[in-house]
């Protein structure tokens, strides 16, 4: 379906595609519309839709992967490989009633719909989110929070593989905005990564964007997050669930009843903003902000007596249920959308096996617990089979060992639900408090270190062996002081502050429209582009033609460090490991010897521990501008982010849309943004 030339080159600029305006469709539709609860879906069939309509609306030309053609009046005959769709694609509006006061979402909001139609042909599913401040009390506690659609956490977004996912996204807050959708692809589609700095700019307050991409070649579970600053951590958060078509046929091997997302995350009381006005001052080194709580699908519980002085009521708050069928499997999918800690998480008297880790399928294998970084996602599938009780603990604890920042006497680090049995299709009752079970705990001892979970007993269902390397990257992550002691992340010798009005995609493009050698990609494969780049703080690898890399991570400093990389999964070769990795020369040896390239585990965000290092194989086949960076919220505001341009010579190709240009020049883009370095200049107390 991709157009080739010789050189295997895109034909076409591969992303940045002028996009239409969405909203003509809407005389050439036929809708039907039913409510479920306060959702009202709209599904729109394009029967009418003009092959040219279809073509520019999708925004992109016709290398992107399961999407061409949709739009052809009769659809001519594709390969047998293809799924012929059986009726034409379509559109499903996905409108949400927003409530006049802020409100928690609540956990049943985020099981996966039974009825889910796995064979649906291709479908555009589109959201509409409304941004906007408020104040809300997650724990009991109020803050001000940045919401979507006025809930918090935002809405389950579910899509099938091959689907159209559209996010029209209204800004009606204070502050600049952006929406990442984490391990996503956006294969051809590099503009709506949502990276403020990298791949756009911010969406202005009071201005709107629309996310428009297809999700091809990966299924599994995700999340989306803003990318601007540390807002994420002020809630703009949700999940994302991509089903492929043989999920519950092939891919998962344990067959499962019920299925839904748990997310898990550490909570403030004090907005990201102000957090990080403190953790950047000068002298802050290893003084991470302490999180307040744990929270479970955004939801924990304090007493307000602990908080003189705080606007608190937790009266509406209490524990969550979560209501399996007996004698039933059930799978969960924990998320770790939090900014910071770690988290350990258990079901009492429930053994259970991990199934999938960060979107891959794996081969179920038993665990009494689980242990979840930052971004990282698990899903596990666990039997409603004990014959002793009705009611167990789920447990979530942060891992307190983690924190090196001084003391927060607010600090609760657990949180628990409930897993509560429930016999047939006996609905759950609301508003009713839900007794604490007395199950016991697994008598293991807390881990005290952070880290990965020991992976090495999970293998993907899909197997793959790693291919061949093409070459090796070492790369030095750490933490430096430099003027004024402010303590900044690095790679190497480059701390990144992201330019909100100038993203690297942009300046690049721009060199290359106006012939500058800058534009040319290195001589080698790959290499750093300096002639594009500041290397001090856009430290951008920049890779010709589909290559296939070696990353080492050598972590120089003492703390863990998740690193996440945009657009693509890697190949862990190795755990996290004391020493120093091995040279070039010997890595083949060393990685044969370790039988490490037989079906390893890919992921998407991967845990260095203190003074360890790690190696991943990564096939840099997706043009774009794609950060490697620490997903620790406060590492990364802390400059411990670079880029890989991938594909140089495809992305230079392309242009810049006349919108996203326009984007950068409204009033307010920059608001929200990390503060500038120099208002610290000259201070020599903290
Ligand atoms: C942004 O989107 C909202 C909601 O669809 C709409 O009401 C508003 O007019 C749009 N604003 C602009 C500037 O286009
Ligand atoms: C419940 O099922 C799990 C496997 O899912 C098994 O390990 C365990 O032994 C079972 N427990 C009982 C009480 O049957
Ligand atoms: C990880 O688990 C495997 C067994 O699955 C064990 O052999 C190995 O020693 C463990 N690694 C660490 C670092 O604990
Ligand atoms: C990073 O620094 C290490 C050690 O100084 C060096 O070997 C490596 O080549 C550097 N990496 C890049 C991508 O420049
Ligand atoms: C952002 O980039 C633009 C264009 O390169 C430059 O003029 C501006 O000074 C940069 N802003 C910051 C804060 O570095
Ligand atoms: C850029 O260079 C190409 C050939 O490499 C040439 O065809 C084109 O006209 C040049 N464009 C500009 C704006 O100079
Ligand atoms: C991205 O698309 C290209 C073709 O345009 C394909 O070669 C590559 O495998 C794709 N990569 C991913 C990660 O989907
Ligand atoms: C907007 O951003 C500024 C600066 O980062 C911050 O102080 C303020 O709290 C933010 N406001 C909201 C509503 O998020
Ligand atoms: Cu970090």
């Amino acid at each position: 379906m991709s157009s080739l030339d010789e050189d295997g080159d895109l034909e076409e600029q591969p992303f940045l595609g002028e996009r239409s305006n969405h909203e003509k469709r809407t005389d050439q539709q036929r809708r039907a519309s039913w409510g479920i609860s306060s959702l009202v879906l709209l599904v729109v069939f394009v029967f009418a839709m003009s092959s040219a309509l279809t073509a520019v609306s999708i925004g992109l030309s016709n290398s992107s992967v399961g999407l061409a053609d949709q739009g052809h009046e009769s659809p001519q005959p594709v390969s047998p490989s293809e799924p012929q769709p059986t009726s034409p694609p379509a559109n499903i509006v996905i409108q949400e009633d927003i409530p006049s006061t802020p409100r928690l979402r609540t956990s049943d909001e985020y099981i996966l719909a039974p009825t889910w139609d796995f064979q649906a042909p291709p479908t555009t599913r589109e959201y509409s989110w409304t941004i906007d401040g408020a104040i809300l009390n997650p724990d009991g506690v109020f803050r001000p929070m940045v919401l979507i659609n006025n809930q918090f956490p935002g809405p389950l977004v579910e899509v099938n593989e091959g689907d159209t996912l559209v996010v029209h996204v209204s800004n009606q807050g204070v502050n600049a905005t952006s929406v990442h959708f984490h391990g996503i692809f956006q294969n051809g589609t590099n503009n709506m990564d949502g990276t403020v700095g990298v791949t756009q700019c911010p969406i202005a307050p009071g201005s709107n964007f629309t996310y428009r991409f297809t999700v091809a070649g990966q299924a599994g579970t995700y999340w989306y997050h803003a990318h601007h600053s540390a807002q994420a951590n002020d809630g703009l958060l949700g999940p994302m669930v991509v089903h492929a078509r043989n999920e519950k046929t092939e891919l998962q091997k344990l067959e499962y009843a019920t299925d839904r997302v748990v997310m898990v995350q550490d909570f403030y009381h004090n907005t990201a903003a102000e957090l990080l006005m403190d953790y950047l001052r000068p002298g802050r080194e290893n003084q991470e902000p302490i999180p307040d709580s744990a929270l479970i699908n955004g939801r924990g519980i304090r007493d307000c007596s602990d908080f003189p002085g705080w606007e608190c009521d937790s009266s509406a708050l209490g524990l969550q249920p979560f209501d399996l069928q007996r004698g039933q499997r059930h799978r969960l999918r924990f998320i770790n959308v939090g900014a910071f800690a770690e988290f350990q998480i258990e079901m009492d008297e429930h053994p259970f096996y991990i199934t999938e880790v960060d979107s891959t399928d794996v081969h179920p294998e038993p665990f009494h617990r689980l242990n979840v970084m930052p971004a990282q996602r698990y899903s596990i599938v666990l039997e409603a089979n004990a014959t002793n009780a009705d009611s167990f603990w789920l447990r979530a604890r942060m891992l307190r060992h983690c924190f090196r920042g001084p003391e927060n006497p607010h600090m609760k680090e657990d949180i628990r639900a409930v897993i509560r049995y429930v016999d047939g299709e006996q609905k759950p009752t609301s508003n009713t408090p839900v007794p604490s079970p007395s199950s016991k705990a697994w008598s293991e001892t807390i881990e005290l270190v952070c880290r990965d979970l020991n992976t090495s007993a999970l293998h993907p269902v899909l197997a793959q062996d790693a291919p061949p390397s093409d070459g090796y990257v070492h790369l030095r992550a750490s933490f430096g002081i430099g003027d004024w002691r402010l303590a900044r992340g690095f790679f190497n010798d480059s701390t990144w502050h992201a330019n909100a009005t100038s993203p690297t995609l942009h300046r690049f493009l721009d060199a290359a429209a106006t012939n500058t050698s800058s534009a040319q990609p290195p001589d080698l494969p790959f290499g750093i582009n300096i002639r594009d780049f500041d290397p001090a703080h856009d430290l951008v690898l920049q890779t010709r033609g589909i290559l296939t890399l070696d990353i080492a991570i050598n972590n120089f400093d003492d703390g863990a460090h998740p690193f996440h990389l945009h657009g693509h999964q890697f190949y862990i070769l190795t755990p996290s490991l004391t020493g120093y990795p091995p040279s070039a020369a010997d890595l083949p040896g060393f990685l044969a010897a370790r039988g490490a390239l037989r079906n390893p585990l890919r992921r998407d965000t991967v845990t260095v521990e203190g003074y360890q290092w790690v190696i991943v194989r990564v096939v840099l086949d997706n043009p774009g501008f794609w950060v490697l960076h620490c997903h620790n919220a406060w590492h990364t505001e802390a400059g411990m982010v670079m880029q890989l341009l991938v594909r140089g010579e495809v992305v230079r190709k392309g242009r810049v849309g006349e919108e996203e240009r326009e984007m950068c020049r409204r009033e307010g883009v920059g608001r929200g943004a990390r503060p500038e370095d120099e208002i610290w200049f000259g201070q020599f107390e903290d």
